[in-house]
Order: C-alpha cells, then sequence, then structure tokens
C-alpha cells in the first residue's frame, strides 16, 4: 500500500490538528449516529496523539471502548477530475470513519494505514466534515488479543495480555490526497547485487483506464541511471552504490503512466535501497557481508502524546542510536509510523518489522499481568478468528513496509505460546502466509524465556532464532553468577539443536535512575550496567550468537500494577531520554573508538 506522495501528479493535504472530541462512555454513539451532526458537547482534541494523557481526567485515560473524533476540511477546489482518498495512517485499534452522513470506511488493527476512494461524496471547493469512531477494546479476537472485564466498581477494565499500556486514538496523521483517475495503485520493488552490478525487480499494478507503463530510476543527485518500460520488468545499475548499515544510499525510482500520445496520466516515485538479505546456516547477511543487530526493542512512548509519531522524539532517538553506536532497532510490539521507516532508510539503520501479536500466550497473561487462567488457544480463547485477525495483520504490513531497504526481517509475534500442538497448528499456515507474501525476506519470531529448544515447537518454521531472555532479572534475580551459567547453558543448547542465527531480542533489568550502589543490586543503574555485560561475555562465546538487542531503548508507559513502578523502567534512557550508566557502558562496547 502506497504511501501519500506529492508528485506531478498527485497532491495531499495532511488533516493533523486540533480536532473535536467526545468519549462514548455508555457506548451510544453508533445508535444514536453521532456522525450525523457535529459533536456535543467535545472537547478539542490533538491529532496525532493518543487521547488518553491529553486531559487530566481518569474517565479519559482509562477509559474502555468508543471514541469520537470530528473534524472539517475543504475539499481544495482543484481538485476537480481528480481521484480524492481519505487516508487514516492509523486508528488504535479499530475505526469506522464517516464523510458528512456516509460511511466511508472501517478498519480493524491499530497500526496499519487504511483508506477509502471518497470521489464520489465530496465536492471540490466545498466543505466537508470527517468523524471518525475509534474503539480501544481488545478481545480473544483481536492481535493484540485482549479482554474487557466487568469490576465491582462499575466500569469495564480492559485487561491487557502484554506490558505496554493500552494507548488509543489517532496516532498518525490523516490525508486527503488526490492521485488521477488512472494511477499507479501499487509498486514493488525488489533489488539484487552481483559485484558492482545492482538490480531492481519492479511491478507496478495499474488501476483505471488502461495506461502505458514507464519506468526511471534516479540516483541521489537525480541523474538517471535505468529505465524500462512495461508493467514489471528489471533494470540494472552500473557500479551500483548499495543500501548497507550505517550508509543509507537511495535511489529514487518513479513510475509513469502514459496515455496513447505519451501524456503523461499518473506519477509516483519510490525510494529504493539496493540490497539483499539472506540466512546462511547460523550468518545473518546484508549484500553478502554477515551483520551484527546491536541496537533495542523500542516502543512508540513518550509523555503526553503517548503513542503519537513525533519528528523531533524520532530524529533525537535515531541521534542517541547513533551516540551509543547503534545499528539497528526492532518495532516492539507493532508497527511503527511509516515516518520512522523512511527515516530509518535513510539513516541506513537496520529494522526487524513486527506485527502486533503480543501476548498469544496464557502462561505469561496470567503469570505477569494478573489475567484469569485461561487455555491459549481453544474456541473461547484464542482460536480461527484470531488467526484470521493475525493473517490480516500480517499482510497489512508486509503490504505497507514491502518496499524498505532498512527492513530485513519479519517478526510474526512476540512471546507467542510455542510448546504444544496448538501452537504449531496456530503458526504454520501464518508462516507460509508471510513466505507467500514476501519471499525475500527472513522471518522469526521472539520466543519467550522457558521455550527452550527441548520444549519449543515452532522454531523449525522459521529462518532466525530470536531470544527474549531475562536471567538476572525474572530468572536468577540478583545474582548474576547463576545467571551467566544458566544464560550460557541455554545458548549452547540452541547451537547443537540449529543451525541458524541467534538474535537476542530482549534482556535487560527494570533500573531507576538515580540509584548507585557499590555493591549493585537490582534497579540499580550498576545492577543494569553489570547485567548487560554480563550477556555480553556470553554472547562473544557463540559465533552464532548474531545480535544484542536490548530491552529497552527507554522507559516507557505501562499499566499501573504490583510489577511496575510508574511505568516499565528497563530503558537504557529514561523516558525524557536521559541516559542511565548503561548508556555509557554500552556505548564503550558498541564504539570503543569514541
Ligand atoms: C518481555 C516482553 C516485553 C516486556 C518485557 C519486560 O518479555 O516481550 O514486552 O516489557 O518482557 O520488561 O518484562
Amino acid at each position: 500500500m502506497l504511501r501519500p506522495r506529492e508528485t506531478e501528479t498527485r497532491e495531499r493535504k495532511p488533516l493533523d490538528g486540533l480536532w473535536r472530541f467526545a468519549l462514548d462512555a455508555d457506548g451510544r454513539g453508533r445508535e444514536e449516529e453521532w456522525w450525523k451532526q457535529p459533536l456535543a458537547p467535545a472537547r478539542d482534541i490533538p491529532v496525532p496523539a493518543s487521547f488518553n494523557d491529553v486531559f487530566a481526567d481518569r474517565a479519559t485515560r482509562d477509559h474502555v471502548g468508543d471514541v469520537w473524533y470530528q473534524t472539517s476540511a475543504r475539499i481544495p477546489k482543484g481538485w476537480q477530475g481528480e481521484r480524492i482518498v481519505l487516508r487514516f495512517d492509523s486508528a488504535t485499534h479499530s475505526a469506522v470513519v464517516w464523510v458528512d452522513e456516509a460511511q466511508a470506511m472501517e478498519h480493524e488493527g491499530g497500526y496499519t494505514p487504511f483508506e477509502a476512494d471518497v470521489t464520489d461524496l465530496v465536492e471540490p471547493g466545498a466543505e466537508i466534515r470527517i468523524s471518525a469512531v475509534v474503539s480501544n477494546v481488545l478481545s480473544w479476537h483481536t492481535i493484540p488479543p485482549g479482554l474487557v472485564v466487568d469490576t465491582a466498581g462499575g466500569r469495564p477494565r480492559q485487561q491487557l495480555f502484554h506490558d505496554f499500556f493500552n494507548y488509543a486514538g489517532l496516532h498518525r496523521t490523516v490525508w486527503l490526497y488526490t492521485t488521477p483517475t488512472a494511477y499507479v495503485a501499487d509498486l514493488t520493488v525488489v533489488t539484487g547485487l552481483d559485484g558492482s552490478t545492482g538490480t531492481v525487480h519492479y511491478e507496478v499494478e495499474r488501476a483505471g483506464d488502461e495506461a502505458d507503463v514507464t519506468v526511471v530510476l534516479r540516483d541521489a543527485e537525480g541523474g538517471e541511471v535505468a529505465r524500462a518500460t512495461g508493467a514489471s520488468g528489471d533494470l540494472t545499475i552500473d557500479d551500483v552504490r548499495p543500501w548497507r548499515p550505517g550508509e543509507g544510499y537511495l535511489y529514487e525510482l518513479t513510475a509513469e503512466l502514459r496515455a496513447a500520445g505519451g501524456t503523461l496520466v499518473d506519477a509516483y516515485s519510490l525510494p529504493v535501497g539496493v540490497r539483499t538479505v539472506r540466512v546462511d546456516g547460523a550468518r545473518f547477511l546484508i549484500n553478502e557481508e554477515p551483520f551484527y543487530f546491536r541496537g533495542f526493542g523500542k516502543h512508540e512512548d513518550a509523555a503526553v502524546r503517548g503513542k503519537a509519531h513525533d519528528n523531533a522524539l524520532m530524529v533525537h532517538d535515531f541521534a542517541l542510536m547513533e551516540w551509543l553506536g547503534a545499528n539497528s532497532f526492532r518495532t516492539s510490539h507493532y508497527p511503527y509510523a511509516e515516518e520512522v521507516l523512511d527515516y530509518a532508510d535513510r539513516q541506513g539503520i537496520v529494522v526487524i518489522d513486527e506485527t502486533p501479536a503480543v501476548g498469544i500466550n496464557s502462561g505469561l497473561a496470567a503469570g505477569a499481568f494478573g489475567a484469569e487462567p485461561h487455555t491459549t488457544f481453544s474456541l473461547d480463547t484464542i482460536n480461527e478468528l484470531t488467526q484470521e485477525a493475525h493473517r490480516r495483520a500480517i499482510r497489512e504490513l508486509i503490504a505497507r513496509d514491502k518496499n524498505h531497504p532498512c527492513v530485513v526481517l519479519w517478526t510474526i509475534a512476540n512471546e507467542p505460546e510455542s510448546v504444544t500442538p496448538e501452537a504449531r497448528a496456530y503458526f504454520e499456515p501464518l508462516t507460509v502466509e508471510a513466505r507467500e507474501l514476501d519471499p525475500t525476506r527472513p522471518i522469526g519470531f521472539a520466543n519467550v524465556m522457558g521455550s527452550t529448544p527441548d520444549r519449543d515447537v515452532l522454531t523449525d518454521l522459521f529462518d532466525v532464532v530470536l531470544l527474549n531472555r531475562y536471567f538476572g532479572w525474572y530468572a536468577s534475580p540478583n545474582d548474576l553468577a547463576s545467571a551467566e551459567m544458566e544464560l550460557e547453558a541455554e545458548v549452547a543448547a540452541w547451537v547443537e539443536a540449529y543451525d541458524k542465527p541467534i538474535v537476542f531480542t530482549e534482556y535487560g533489568a527494570d533500573t531507576m535512575p538515580g540509584v548507585h550502589e557499590v555493591v549493585p543490586n537490582m534497579w540499580s543503574e550498576e545492577y543494569q550496567a553489570e547485567l548487560l555485560a554480563m550477556f555480553h561475555r556470553v554472547f562473544d562465546r557463540f559465533d552464532a550468537v548474531v545480535g544484542e538487542h536490548i530491552w529497552n531503548f527507554a522507559d516507557f508507559a505501562t499499566v499501573p500494577g504490583v510489577m511496575r513502578v510508574d511505568g516499565n523502567k528497563k530503558g537504557v534512557f529514561t523516558r525524557d531520554r536521559r541516559p542511565k550508566a548503561a548508556a555509557h557502558a554500552l556505548r564503550r562496547r558498541w564504539r570503543p573508538d569514541s
């Protein structure tokens, strides 16, 4: 699915700003057809932002159910004759959208875009009212799953099976944009390298009247390097400048549709990084060179705005990663804003791209998050409907992110149950689907602590072993000597069992900034630094360990509970991005020259 971009033939208009907003505490809005009139009473709300923390009341912060957004927008006069599209970059977790009184679209899944052709619903020059009802409810059949429970106090409570606050709302830009009536509907590129020659296989999907396709590839200076005609084909680049970690060199591919006689009908341009990705035994190869992942699991999370995309924070986070010497991160535990992937492409930062499938694990949910005990996979819990939602989540992730050179690996789920035959039955078809959708990238899933190679039943379906391990924290707490032995034994067992690369996608320790100790105990800055150093000592003993992603880049919000004091404190930076002692220690490991 193509991002809206401005080209010779296309315009776009972001609708960010203050919208009108109303909680629907009693769930009456859909029945009372609130989209048919101006929302009242209503408050102003920023878009993009999570709604939870911008006001100062518990009713909003802890709201479970529908909320309503409304704005008005004028369709530019000049858009007469164009195809006009309304697009939400995301609505968490599901939404129905109306243009004036007509329903324009609905969507489930909180982290991927959706759009509708609204040409017939609007009049260039005239104003329209856009209304959206957004639900933050998670159920057995959503990705991620969750459960709404009644409370003695009378208000429903959203039970989560994951460890981050259920921020919701319009987290990303809402656009109106145009395309001509015959247009480039999709574009897919797959790149290759052979010595100093690069190749770009392209496929253009067209919609509307027949038109001829020309594609032109330009280098970063705008010089044409290759050109072809036809809806699909191959371009060759002599003396190619590859995209590589640390060097986000991008070409630009423009697909042009031309009518008979040569008039330009539509043009769409896409940044293209020429690189290859492949797993070979226990090596992870980018451009046929072994790659070692240094970085983090992150979150989209900040004070006040919650999960909203923010360019200032994004640029700052990348600057901090560079300061540390990080070369990669994982979009734990959902697809991040497309701006982030665009920026990673340009910065040469490698991305492990994850679906929002977190919490498919009753053991964890009951243990860590206080959920009622349940069986993970059953007719009444995670079932075929969940699997279908999961399949859609994979499809939408790959459709959105397939062309990003920064993305080198898809993670299908975080810490799912992975030791039962039901887990295998659930995941096997999803791996088949992911491979069909993208045969070019390896796939993995983040394996939960305790799912050791003798118990796990999923790993053979995947290309890489991604391990989330908390030795020294949840296991052998405050005992790094035992933790080191346990960790080493487990890595040895994985190496013995599989000839696959191992990336540690999580390890870490909650750390209160400012707590210092001569003899480091849990929660102190020194303990975090020592725990990370212990993991690194073990990683360095195994060639098959090809990556270290610390949990987490920064402290982040969670549901308050007995496990968490003001959120998860495993950040190497605080929530406002101040370094803990571990950050300096990491910099010495990752940038020994600095
Ligand atoms: C995990 C989860 C992550 C949690 C983390 C923790 O295994 O994948 O979402 O935040 O542990 O800190 O407990």
